[in-house]
């Protein structure tokens, strides 16, 4: 039984858990990428949506879901991907909260560290049972692929448009994955460290592997994103140092993470579809 489930038991409520598996999947999706698209569209597409946040009407959800989405300045992305998101999630009848952690300031571009601080304050706001760490620019193809975790962290991006929807290397963790509350908290999070493109995903996937624990992964045929197309940005460059780092995972993981995560907290906005964490670092530490 879910943590919601046993609540609302205590407290006499007598709805029924939502079903393993939604009735209104609807497999193969057509993804709409709409260049003219506003955000105002999308919010009237998703009356039930309030401040970010999603709960099924008709029954009491799985698990709880936090998606984590890092950012800085692709808005048109982050546009895309809640006109695709929201429906897909609510379709699979989750309770759901999606949140964009925004890196402000100069510095190199810091993924992981992001998603730290975006699972960090997440639950402070509500005790989430699982996180789902997402890149902006993924699109989920097929329903089927559920947004829930499992016992065992979960690689939701089998396949990509990109790559030919083969995997990109053996042990691959990147694009999108999920972790419960507590499997995230055993690894102590990501590392903080990462500054730039690469390397902190298999880092992650280190920390799993340490912690005794192994990587789940939906079958290719549902498991399959289309990636929006993108060059480089600028402020997120080559992390040079990220073969050398991935060397001493297992001696720094317990003390770099989310126990030793630093960021200053500009502000927090609950916009309609999206809770917006806006935060930024004074040096790289
Ligand atoms: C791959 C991984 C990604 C991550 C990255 C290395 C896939 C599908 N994804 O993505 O998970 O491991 O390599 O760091 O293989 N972002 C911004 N603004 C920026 C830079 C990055 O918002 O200026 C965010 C955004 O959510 C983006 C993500 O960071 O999707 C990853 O950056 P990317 O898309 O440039 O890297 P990519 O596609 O090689
Ligand atoms: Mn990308």
């Amino acid at each position: 039984k879910s943590q919601t489930a046993m609540e609302d038991a205590t407290k006499g409520l007598d709805v029924k858990t939502c079903p393993q598996l939604s009735t209104n999947l609807k497999g193969i999706l057509e993804l709409s990428f709409n260049p003219s698209l506003t955000i105002e569209e999308v919010q009237s597409k998703n009356p039930s949506v309030e401040n970010g946040v999603y709960q099924p009407e008709s029954c009491r959800a799985q698990q709880r879901v936090a998606i984590l989405i890092p950012h800085r300045n692709r808005e048109k992305h982050l546009l895309y991907l809640l006109d695709n998101l929201h429906p897909f999630l609510q379709r699979q009848q989750l309770e759901y909260g999606i949140y964009v952690i925004h890196q402000a300031g100069n510095m190199k571009f810091n993924r992981a560290k992001l998603l730290n601080i975006g699972y960090l304050e997440a639950l402070k706001e509500k005790k989430w049972d699982c996180f789902i760490f997402h890149d902006v620019d993924l699109v989920p193809e097929n329903d089927f692929n559920l947004y829930l975790c499992d016992s065992e962290p979960k690689h939701l991006v089998v396949g990509r448009n990109a790559t030919g929807y083969r995997l990109r290397y053996k042990g691959y963790f990147g694009g999108v994955s999920a972790m419960t509350r507590d499997q995230f908290a055993k690894v102590n999070g990501y590392s903080n460290n990462y500054w730039g493109w690469g390397g902190e995903d298999d880092d992650l996937r280190q920390r799993v592997l340490l912690q005794k624990m192994t990587i789940v992964q939906p079958p290719l045929e549902i498991a399959k994103y289309t990636m929006i197309f993108h060059s480089r940005d600028k402020g997120n460059e080559v992390n040079n140092k990220r073969m050398q780092q991935l060397k001493s995972v297992s001696k720094v993981y317990k003390t770099d993470g989310l126990n030793s995560c630093s960021y200053k907290l500009l502000s927090i906005e609950h916009n309609p579809l999206y809770i917006n964490i806006t935060s930024t670092y004074r040096n790289q530490s």
